[in-house]
């Protein structure tokens, strides 16, 4: 929790981490293999689940193999120095133990943990910082959320100041709240979200984490840095704060078919073209279902990371 800006400038290689209720479908939902990027398997262009089947996967989500201070671990291997998850997708769950929807991991699955306090302590533990990724524009099972249903179950019409006062806001105070100190708010797809939400939102995270940034994909220009498109590494120098958002594979979350993991060399390629060119390079690995990490990506992690390590340019 030092100055903000800081951490790009000494901890420009991170791990990100995509995993929600849509690792455990994997991209095959009923029998059938959609293919892209799997925290979309809702989405009418993958599998097109209805809102109610789609809730109904969290009564099968037991990462009980989840082990928050293994992926500290591997972070800590690979050489990155913090760590951005997914709190809550476009899907709308929320992974980690939220007062305020109990669509969240502990409410509405035999698992019954909060793995986001789980990693916070494993950071912490071993010198790693800590980011939240949230969704605050798109909500896909929350009444008024950008792309949720347009009733609440009670059949009153919902509007997205509905969906932001009584889901949004306050998981945003709560993220910034309830895990010690964190490094980022990953915010992303602002899409049409008005204006006010995002300074209000901005506020909350500089209010309750005044050392935290705030992703670029805020909107309005209101974030932090600026975030190039996914797995985008630039060819030339760029100026200010900025990031790289990259896959160790094709999907972002856990898909069971993709195997096109990147090689170390690759992975150590991509991370020196874009710390030479002053930005952060952040690393994208997508658990399974039951919280395992697949071995390609850890070697690969730590086969670069033996060179990164040996190295200190990050
Ligand atoms: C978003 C998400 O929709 C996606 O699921 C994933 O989380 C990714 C990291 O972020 O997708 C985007 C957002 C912005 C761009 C591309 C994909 N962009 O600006 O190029």
């Amino acid at each position: 929790d030092g100055v903000r800006g800081q951490l790009f400038e000494q901890g420009n290689y991170a791990m990100f981490i995509h995993w929600g209720l849509y690792s455990q479908i994997a991209n095959k939902y009923q029998g059938e293999t959609y293919y892209g990027i799997g925290e979309w398997i809702m989405h009418p262009r993958m599998a097109d689940i209805p809102v109610e089947d789609y809730k109904t996967v969290a009564r099968d989500f037991n990462p009980v193999h989840f082990d928050a201070d293994a992926i500290a671990q591997l972070a800590v291997d690979a050489g990155m120095k913090y760590i951005v998850i997914t709190s809550k997708h476009h899907d709308g769950f929320a992974m980690y133990d939220s007062e305020v929807n109990d669509f969240n991991i502990v409410d509405a699955t035999p698992y019954g943990r909060d793995p986001m306090k789980e990693l916070a302590e494993a950071c912490a533990k071993h010198g790693l910082g800590l980011g939240f990724y949230y969704s605050h524009n798109q909500d896909w099972t929350f009444p008024g959320g950008t792309r949720g249903p347009a009733i609440t179950e009670g059949g009153e019409a919902a509007d997205f100041t509905y969906y932001y006062e009584n889901k949004c806001r306050p998981q945003v105070e709560e993220i910034t709240t309830k895990y010690g100190p964190i490094e980022i708010v990953w915010f992303d797809t602002p899409g049409r979200i008005p204006k006010d939400y995002v300074e209000e939102l901005v506020a909350i995270v500089r209010k309750n984490q005044p050392g935290a940034l705030v992703s670029g994909r805020a909107g309005y220009g209101l974030g932090d840095y600026k975030s190039h498109g996914d797995m985008e590494v630039p060819h030339g120098n760029v100026d200010g704060l900025w990031e790289t958002v990259d896959t160790t594979n094709d999907s972002w979350s856990y898909a069971w078919y993709d195997t096109n993991w990147k090689t170390p060399k690759q992975i150590i390629e991509r991370l020196v073209a874009t710390v030479a060119r002053g930005g952060t390079y952040m690393l994208n690995i997508g658990p399974r279902g039951d919280g395992t990490v697949p071995v390609e990506a850890q070697l690969a992690l730590r086969k670069s990371g033996e060179w990164i390590r040996r190295y200190p340019f990050v």
